[in-house]
């Protein structure tokens, strides 16, 4: 995984008496923006600062008994970033835990613009048994005869893409919010962040944010991105959690986000 590589390279870095230059090399190689990485090196202990910041910035971590609290889990994001495989990892990573018997999980369908998004959805779900709920129709309404006929149910409803351009798509994925409330569910709406994106992302959020609640973050294809700093930057702007960390095609490659874990990733003998 992604991580090998930073760890890697920070070894590699502690190896010799590392210069500053160097550090804000392999900052700059991670994707992290140069006002952050002149905050970090202004100080003579930058790699301590470096570690810090991290450590401020990531201030949450996740278990499963945390999305038990919840029944109704909203992903929303941009066209391609991946709320279709990762809803069907994240349910299944729900299923898993055995606490839920999987009668009780329900994965809607409310990407009905594209062609094939709900052939898609159909197959992944039942790569792992999964139930899904298809319909045609606007997807406000999709969701909202899906929570009529499930009122019981954990429910893991897939959007399609918006471009944060289209302001009818944005104010649609509203609307299924608004059933979701009028039903009371306790909704957790997910942003599903592609870690491949860069830096528009942020810009990206600020829209989406305009329109419905957004409680945190999902990263996708962390296993094929170089830039990751990017990230940090979207959880330091807009104070949002990560849930979730995806790193693969396989349905099973999915983590709930842990704080130690993570971190973990940063550290190697010397820089601590
Ligand atoms: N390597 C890798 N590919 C991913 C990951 N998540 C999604 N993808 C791929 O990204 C593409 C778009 O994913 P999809 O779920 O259809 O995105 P959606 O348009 O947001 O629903 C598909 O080819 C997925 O297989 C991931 O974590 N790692
Ligand atoms: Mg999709």
């Amino acid at each position: 995984m992604f991580f090998g590589k930073i760890k890697e390279s920070l070894k590699n870095l502690f190896k010799k008496q590392i210069s500053k230059e160097e550090f804000e090399r392999f900052l700059i190689d991670l994707g992290f923006s140069y006002s952050f990485i002149k905050e970090i090196v202004k100080d003579k202990n930058f790699l301590d600062t470096f570690y810090k910041k991290l450590e401020d910035l990531i201030n949450f971590s996740f278990s499963l008994d945390y999305f038990f609290k919840f029944d109704t889990f909203l992903f929303l994001g941009p066209n391609g970033s991946g709320k279709t495989s990762s809803i069907v990892k994240f349910a299944y990573y729900l299923l898993k835990s055995g606490k839920i018997n999987k009668d009780k999980f329900l994965i809607v369908g409310a990407d009905t613009y594209r062609a094939g998004a709900q052939e898609q959805l159909k197959k992944l779900a039942q790569k792992v048994n999964l139930n899904v709920y298809l319909e045609n129709g606007k997807p406000a309404s999709v969701v909202y005869k899906a929570l009529e006929e499930n009122k019981d149910k954990y429910i893991f409803i897939d959007t399609s893409g918006r471009l944060e351009t289209n302001k009818n798509l944005l104010k649609e994925i509203f609307k299924i919010y608004k059933v979701c409330q009028k039903f009371k569910r306790k909704i957790l709406s997910i942003y599903i962040l592609d870690a491949t994106y860069g830096k528009h992302a942020k810009n990206q959020i600020k829209i989406f944010k305009s329109y419905l609640p957004i409680d945190g973050l999902g990263i996708t294809k962390f296993d094929i991105s170089k830039k990751i700093g990017f990230i940090f930057e979207v959880i330091e702007e807009y104070k949002l959690p990560i849930f979730f960390i995806s790193y693969g095609e396989n349905l099973e490659d999915i983590s709930i986000f842990n704080k130690k874990e993570f971190l973990k990733n940063f550290q190697v003998e010397g820089n601590l």
